[in-house]
């Protein structure tokens, strides 16, 4: 039974069910329905002849198999999407009318989509990119979609800016190199000439571009939106997703290695957490500002480019997101869903961010040529659950049988239907465009207060924890590196000198360069909330270790100690010298098919024997380098002793037993990562 089966199906799910095709017991037809033979030989004029014209089995599936790829989003193509449900905790009457946000009692349904940026659909997870964090709730007043990013800040601030971006991120035009990277000339030439990117720049250097999984990943709206309550009054809001487990990264290192083990790496733990029934989960969090307040900050709040730290505005939590089912079919559902910024619901509306006034258009615009025509909104994993009532009519691919004689209005044909949602003077449940007073010039022109490019880049850098600053250096040293032109690593680092004098002379002299003159002070504000060292959550669960066994390993001091970490929700799996079972114990992997990338923590229990094996080894200190939980059982001392790991940090030997020797281990992987071991070995 998958796990969705056990719940109570959402509207959602039960409107996806009448789309649902199961071939379980049927027999092969063509697509009008007709029964067919045979579909492994064309049909030809004698055995050896020519294949037949008329052979319309054969040509329609050819025809099929030409056209099945649609083409694939210009920027997030790669991404990995699954269904879920939300529900609010308390009543938000005070600012909005939206219904899911005002009834603790409703369950609305939601389908969410991570992604990259940059990378084309096959290219691997764990590049160094934003991640997009797009999710579509199913109202009861009709679809919302919040389409935002795991990062709170964009490269640009107006949206016509958009396509340059985009353009100088994507592989070269000429060579079409590099795939899914940002570390070529292009990217980093525009970085230069357009200095509104840094403050985003610091967070793509940061680990936030490389997520441990797309379930310990913050979400961000990033604009500043409205709310609006049933007296018209509007507040400004920004949307937060906080994950439940934390929010962690890989290191650089292991995202190199990952790429290469698991392409697939962050589709495959959500798919696997989902079917384990380990329910990702986020809360929703509201930064809530005063219409009054419009100008209180020393940034303007209509600028993408820039966050409202927590410390001024705390995060309000506000509900709860699970996503509990994945997706049946990945082209139907995952390519095929469609987001758009201006799907929104009544009691949530625009600002004037120049960034989202543009996305307001192109999401739809792009629908079109990706989707093939105007009736996406129809295609199952799109379609709302409230009705859709409306005279559009027509264009590729209509499914509705619309019944009225008229597509009109107003008519009298058809009583007037469908008619304004405004019944008697009532306008509960009805959109209502916040009513805005505007008054300008035309020009083409950014607002002065939008000016300031730095200051907030030096507020991220500050907030970072002495690893989190060394990551960043070196990210910045991997990127350049990579860039051929000399005189555009000198202009980002002359950028780098208005963020932070130290963080300017290390990239400097990693790149060879003299060590820049002094820049202006660093105005020394921090925000601790922006540092993922004060993310961790006191929890294993999902996570994964790695238990190396030979057929030496003592079964009997290894069991009670795999089912006490299983109890607390990791992810347990063997490895051992070949497939079947070791000691009688199930392997679940043999060594040389898989590597310590791809696991949290390492449990040694091997019963001496892999000492002597080089792979075995290997695992142990690459794990080590990568900061991860490290515990042996006397079994695996051996094998500890043989890693010489140059520190202890993380690191449980055999002296403990029982239950101090697990929750030893618990608490160390706890940490995520033990980013202060040895210096040097995190220097690539
Ligand atoms: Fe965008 C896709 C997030 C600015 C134009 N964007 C897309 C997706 C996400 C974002 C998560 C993938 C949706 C999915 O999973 O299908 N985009 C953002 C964020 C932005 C942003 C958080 C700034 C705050 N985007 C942005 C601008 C423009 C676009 C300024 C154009 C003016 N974005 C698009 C697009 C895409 C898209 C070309 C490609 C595929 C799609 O829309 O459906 O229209």
């Amino acid at each position: 039974m998958r796990h969705e089966d056990a719940v109570e199906k959402d509207e959602k799910q039960r409107q996806l069910d009448q789309h649902r095709v199961d071939l379980k017991g049927t027999r092969l037809t063509t697509d009008q329905g007709v029964l067919i033979d045979d579909t492994d030989n064309s049909l030809q004029a004698g055995e050896r002849g020519p294949t037949l014209l008329e052979d319309f089995h054969f040509r329609e599936k050819i025809m099929r198999f030409d056209h099945e790829r649609i083409p694939e989003r210009v920027v997030h193509a790669r991404g990995s999407g699954a269904y879920g449900q939300f529900r609010v905790y308390e009543s938000l009457t005070e600012y909005t009318v939206a219904d899911f946000l005002c009834d603790p009692s409703l369950v609305t349904p939601v389908f969410v989509r991570f992604s990259t940026v940059a990378g084309s659909r096959g290219s691997a997870d764990t590049v160094r990119d934003v991640r997009g964090f797009a999710t579509k709730f199913y109202t009861r007043q009709g679809n919302y979609d919040l389409v935002g990013n795991n990062m709170p800040v964009f490269p640009i601030q107006d949206g016509i800016k958009f396509l340059d971006f985009v353009h100088a991120v994507k592989p070269e035009p000429h060579n079409e190199i590099p795939q899914a990277q940002s570390a070529h000339d292009t990217l980093w030439d525009f970085v230069q000439c357009q200095p509104e990117t840094l403050h985003f720049v610091m967070w793509l250097m940061s680990d936030r571009a490389i997520p441990r999984s797309f379930r310990m990943m913050q979400g961000f709206g990033v604009h500043t939106f409205r709310l609006v309550n049933a007296e018209g009054r509007a507040t400004f809001v920004k949307f937060h997703w906080t994950p439940v487990l934390g929010t962690h990264s890989l290191v650089w290192d292991e995202v190199l290695r990952v790429q290469g083990n698991d392409p697939d790496f962050n589709r495959r733990d959500l798919w696997d957490a989902i079917e384990r029934g380990a329910f990702p989960e986020w809360e929703l969090g509201l930064q809530i500002v005063p219409e009054s307040d419009e100008h209180a900050f020393d940034f303007d709040l209509l600028d993408p480019t820039k966050i409202i730290p927590e410390e001024i505005v705390p995060v309000r939590p506000v509900g709860r997101m699970t996503l509990n089912r994945n997706p049946e079919n990945f082209f139907a559902e995952t390519e095929q869903v469609a987001f758009c910024t201006a799907n929104v619901v009544p009691g949530i509306d625009f600002t004037n961010d120049p960034l989202l006034q543009a996305r307001n258009f192109s999401y739809f615009d792009t629908q079109l040529i990706r989707l093939g025509g105007p009736n996406f909104a129809q295609i199952p994993v799109n379609q709302p659950v409230a009705p859709v009532h409306n005279d559009n009519r027509d264009g590729y691919h209509q499914r509705m049988i619309h019944q009225s004689g008229t597509s009109y209005s107003i008519n009298s044909i058809s009583g007037g239907c469908p008619m304004s949602g405004v019944v008697s003077g009532d306008f509960s449940g009805v959109f209502q465009h916040y009513q805005e007073r505007v008054d300008g010039r035309k020009i083409r022109k950014r607002s002065p207060s939008f000016e300031d490019h730095y200051s907030q880049a030096t507020l991220f850098w500050n907030s970072m924890s002495f690893w989190e600053k060394r990551h960043i250096v070196n990210a910045f040293l991997f990127e350049l590196g990579h860039v051929e032109r000399r005189n555009i690593k000198e202009k980002v680092v002359g950028h780098l000198v208005h963020i932070d004098h130290e963080l300017a002379t290390q990239v400097a002299l990693g790149l060879g360069m003299p060590v820049p003159a002094g820049g202006p002070a660093n105005h020394g504000k921090a925000s601790p909330a922006l540092s993922q060292a004060n993310s961790a959550r006191k929890t294993i669960a999902t996570r994964k270790i790695a238990i190396l066994v030979t057929d030496a390993t003592d079964a009997g001091a290894l069991t009670p100690v795999k089912e006490a970490l299983e109890g607390q929700g990791a992810i347990c799996e063997l490895i051992g010298p070949h497939e079947g079972s070791a000691a009688s114990l199930a392997v679940d992997r043999q060594l040389t098919a898989t590597n310590s990338v791809l696991y949290d923590a390492v449990l040694l229990a091997d019963g001496g024997l892999l000492a002597e094996d080089g792979p075995a080894v290997h695992f142990v200190r690459e794990a080590f380098k990568h900061g991860k939980a490290i515990a042996a059982l006397p079994g695996g001392s051996a094998l500890l002793q043989a890693a010489r790991l140059p520190g202890t940090q993380g690191v449980i030997g055999p002296d403990a037993s029982g239950g101090a020797f697990v929750q030893a281990f618990a608490d160390a992987i706890k940490v995520h990562r033990h980013y202060d071991r040895d210096v040097a070995m995190f220097s690539a």
